[in-house]
């Protein structure tokens, strides 16, 4: 073998044992635990990001480390391949979306290889490919005929010059990317699936997820958003119609002083009619975006409608506005408004100039100011009337009771969550499987004429969809009738909230899923991706796994038993601003960097023109920053398991990752010190086995170590998932063994027992070098080698090292049975020399004996 570390060589080498023994083929076993490890999958943009590396190498450490515990592993790989970037690539290459998608995943899909990564790509899925949608239609067909899907007005972006639907990402500064025209807002039917009727499931069941994050856990809580409230009417003053408003306060009703509507509420619209000032706010309401989350913060903007509601227990009149940040979709699309205790209300009313008015005042007394804010907490009714002096908790029964005997409201649960919007306008999508007749009416695709292909060789002219622009394309018949197709297709977010349970049968071409081997695999046990998926992307995964259930086709609740969300990977960034404040950023590949002892940059230099640059930080990767550093360049020159390696060392899975150069090296520098040990060892000569009896203080307490790393490492990995410190670990064991001599036959079986330790640990996380040098030591497929037992016995200490003071000076260490007394320790430590000298002759005041430590003498 060679005696230097040429990790091109040996990775080639093992990257191609993995693929002729098909190592990683999985098959349901019913002797063996199964393990279904996945990290979530890519889209494929064309090649690698350190992202994608940091996610799949910890989804592979987890998958071998899971392996060589003995269980039945799969670990699959595919592609999340529809969406809107192909369309872009497609129109700037001028080629077809599906043919740039190909080729990308051609391209990844070689890189994913070279880094080792032990997947089942016989599993593989593409989920642009019909006999993947295909399965999708069928269940959204099912979804329709159970009453979960339909279909209503909403909103999309338009632009009316190219008189296209844009996404959101189309929309840049409110304009359109491409024609630069204002964008407005359009009311056109689109496809629902009914998440709603979801909620409390999607809610109580994240309860059952104890080996998820509780970040993760929260948002998706905040995003179904369950409240508890009152649904009361309210009528208007002098006509016979009413209103309803949702309320989570009743407690404040008595401090109502106005109510506002939301632009498109029915009323308003009514009202709008004989009011030109209130039609026009109705309209600049239609053309301002909102974002949930942007309402808090938003600019309070209303209009008065000229009508008067009837307090429903007063019975005083209350003015109606409508208002910008009351949404149509929410509660009933009308509130009551609080401007003494609720903020967004106060705004309102202050600006208006409408009253407020206090009812709750603070539980301990402390004085309320209504000038500078709304008082939002709970508190006692004031100015109540009947229920003054109550609790806000007591009031929300006495009014909730109250009004329900009157008639005029009742409890009511509330969900901020939506149903799902599935329409897309774009092309590159699933078409969806619906046929759209003449009489206005829509009926689902037949089974047996799926999947609705969608045509791959096409034209991008940039503004309107292919199959839009086709009218070929959308001819259809039904029962012998004309129909037309939809050409609208899926949010891609219907094609990644399935494909974790395609994988079980992905070839499977009965069926969306093969029951057997689902049920086999299913739930999926670790499951590994970025935060930023943490809301909707589980979300719809839960809510389908949950319809995949009441389909019949999984027995399970829930899709993911444990989830890991892995932190970002940042790096340096560098720039110069010209003389207008623009900057120009640098790749951190083309800058020289010189760093202060702490490791901060104190000097950056443009290598191609030796001139200084700014350093902006340490931040995400990104396109933007020109401070991504591509994978590939990094594999070409260190090798998978040095990348692999720096990765999993450098900080916690959940934690950012800061890429440094120089960690790399050092990386790579511990690879070539473990391939220099072993090669030194397998020259030290003929290994005899082990023999306990008979081993030396020295070769007891190496072995010690091997076992404490052994202890450590398993934890570290199997359960607390800090792969850094299991590194760490195995790196402090590395020294131990390089110090050790190799001198007799005893001490060549504990070093060897050392490396052989240090390479099945090592195994999940480098596994070329491993498979290269546990080979060589005359073994096979280490993949599959037992992860290591500790051995309680070499981790009892039979000797302790004791330090001796005597007043408080250092005077001697002594080497002790493990179990001696404090008698014979001090017996032992008067015999020393150093000892001697500062006690005789002198009384023993005090001796203090920390037992396994330390000894006090206190003489004088
Ligand atoms: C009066 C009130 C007084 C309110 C108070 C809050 C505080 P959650 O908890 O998110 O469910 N609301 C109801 N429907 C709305 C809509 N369509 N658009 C915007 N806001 C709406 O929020 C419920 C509260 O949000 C309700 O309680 C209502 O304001 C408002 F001191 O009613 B509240």
């Amino acid at each position: 073998m060679e005696r230097q570390y040429n990790p091109q060589q040996i990775e080639k080498d093992a990257q191609h044992y993995w693929q002729q023994s098909g190592l990683f083929k999985a098959l349901p076993d019913d002797n063996k635990e199964k393990f279904y490890c996945l990290s979530m999958f890519p889209y494929p943009s064309g090649r690698l990001h350190m992202g994608h590396v940091r996610n799949y190498t910890i989804g592979d450490v987890i998958s071998r480390f899971q392996r060589m515990q003995g269980k039945n592993v799969m670990q699959p790989m595919g592609w999340d391949a529809f969406g809107l970037p192909a369309e872009n690539a497609a129109i700037d290459n001028k080629t077809a979306p599906a043919k740039w998608t190909y080729a990308n995943i051609d391209y990844m899909k070689n890189q994913l290889k070279s880094l080792g990564f032990g997947y089942d790509w016989d599993r593989e899925l593409a989920t642009c490919q019909p006999d993947y949608y295909r399965w999708e239609q069928w269940f959204f067909t099912r979804l329709y005929e159970k009453g979960l899907v339909y279909k209503k007005n909403a909103t999309v972006n338009w632009d009316p010059i190219d008189q296209t639907v844009l996404a959101n990402e189309q929309v840049i500064d409110g304009r359109g990317w491409r024609s630069g025209a204002l964008v407005e807002r359009k009311e056109i039917p689109q496809w629902f699936i009914k998440i709603t009727d979801y909620a409390e499931q999607l809610l109580a069941d994240l309860d059952k997820l104890e080996n998820w994050p509780d970040q993760v856990k929260a948002m998706q809580r905040n995003w179904i958003g369950r409240s508890e409230g009152i649904e009361m009417t309210f009528q208007v003053k002098d006509v016979d119609a009413s209103f309803d408003i949702y309320t989570t306060r009743p407690d404040t009703l008595m401090g109502v002083t106005y109510v506002a509507l939301a632009a498109q509420h029915p009323l308003a619209l009514e009202a709008a009619k004989q009011n030109p000032q209130l039609a026009a706010f109705i309209e600049e309401c239609k053309n301002t975006k909102v974002a949930e989350a942007d309402m808090a913060t938003m600019d309070k903007k209303g209009c008065a409608t000229g009508i008067t509601a009837i307090h429903p227990i007063t019975g005083e009149a209350v003015p109606v506005w409508v208002a910008n940040f009351v949404l149509m979709d929410y509660g009933s699309g009308a509130v009551m408004a609080v401007p003494g205790h609720d903020q967004r209300d106060w705004e309102f009313a202050t600006k208006y100039g409408l009253n407020i008015k206090q009812v709750i005042a603070a539980s301990d007394n402390s004085e309320v100011d209504l000038s500078k804010a709304a008082y939002t907490e709970k508190g006692l009714l004031v100015n109540s009337g009947q229920f003054d002096g109550l609790t806000s908790e007591q009031a929300f029964d006495a009014i909730a009771d109250k009004l329900s005997s009157e008639g005029k409201g009742q409890r009511k649960v509330n969900y901020r969550l939506r149903d799902w919007g599935v329409s897309r306008q774009r092309y590159w999508g699933t078409p969806i499987p619906m046929l759209n007749l003449p009489n206005g009416e829509s009926v689902p695709v037949a089974a047996d004429e799926l999947p609705v292909r969608l045509p791959e060789d096409v034209v991008m002219d940039g503004v309107t969809s292919p199959i839009k622009a086709d009218p070929e394309w959308r001819k259809a018949t039904y029962q012998g009738q004309p129909a037309e197709r939809e050409t609208d297709t899926f949010d891609t977010f219907m094609e990644s909230s399935w494909y974790y349970a395609r994988y079980c049968s992905a070839q499977f071409n009965q069926g969306m899923l093969d029951a057997k081997e689902a049920n086999y695999w299913l739930p999926v046990d670790q499951y590994i991706g970025g935060i930023e998926h943490a809301i909707l992307h589980l979300l719809y995964s839960r809510f389908f796994h949950k319809l995949l259930r009441d389909e019949g086709l999984v027995q399970s609740d829930e899709p993911f038993k444990r989830l890991l969300c892995q932190g970002m990977v940042l790096a340096d960034s560098f720039y110069r601003e010209d003389a207008k404040g623009a900057k120009t950023w640098y790749s951190p590949a083309d800058v020289d960097v010189e760093k202060d002892e702490k490791g901060r940059v104190v000097r950056a230099i443009l290598r191609s023109d030796g001139q200084e640059v700014i350093h902006g930080g340490m931040t995400k990767m990104s396109k933007s920053k020109n401070n991504g550093i591509n994978p590939q360049e990094v594999i070409d020159l260190y090798g998978a398991d040095t990348i692999r390696l720096f990765t999993m060392f450098a900080a916690p899975p959940e934690q950012t990752l800061e890429w440094v150069e120089s960690g790399v090296e050092g990386a790579n520098r511990f690879l070539k010190r473990l391939w220099k040990l072993v090669q030194d060892h397998l020259d030290a000569g003929e290994v005899t086995s082990l023999d306990k009896a008979v081993l030396n203080g020295d070769q007891k307490a190496l072995r010690r170590e091997i076992h404490k790393t052994i202890a450590k490492v398993s934890d570290d990995i199997g359960r607390r998932q800090t792969f850094n410190t299991a590194i760490a670990a195995v790196m402090e064991l590395l020294n131990h063994l390089q110090r050790a001599p190799q001198a007799d036959a005893q001490d060549l079986a504990v070093v060897r027992e050392g490396i052989e330790v240090i390479l099945t640990l090592l195994n999940p996380i480098t596994p070329h070098i491993c498979h290269s040098l546990w080979t060589q030591l005359g073994h096979q497929d280490i993949e599959f080698s037992p992860w290591p037992q500790v051995d309680e016995s070499a981790l009892v200490e039979d000797e302790k090292l004791i330090v001796v003071q005597v007043n408080g000076k250092v005077r001697a260490k002594l080497t002790v049975a493990a179990d001696a007394t404090q008698e014979q320790v001090q017996a032992h430590a008067l015999e020393q020399d150093n000892v001697r000298q500062h006690t005789d002759g002198k009384t023993l005041r005090k001796v203090i004996y920390v037992p396994g430590k330390l000894l006090n003498i206190v003489a004088n």
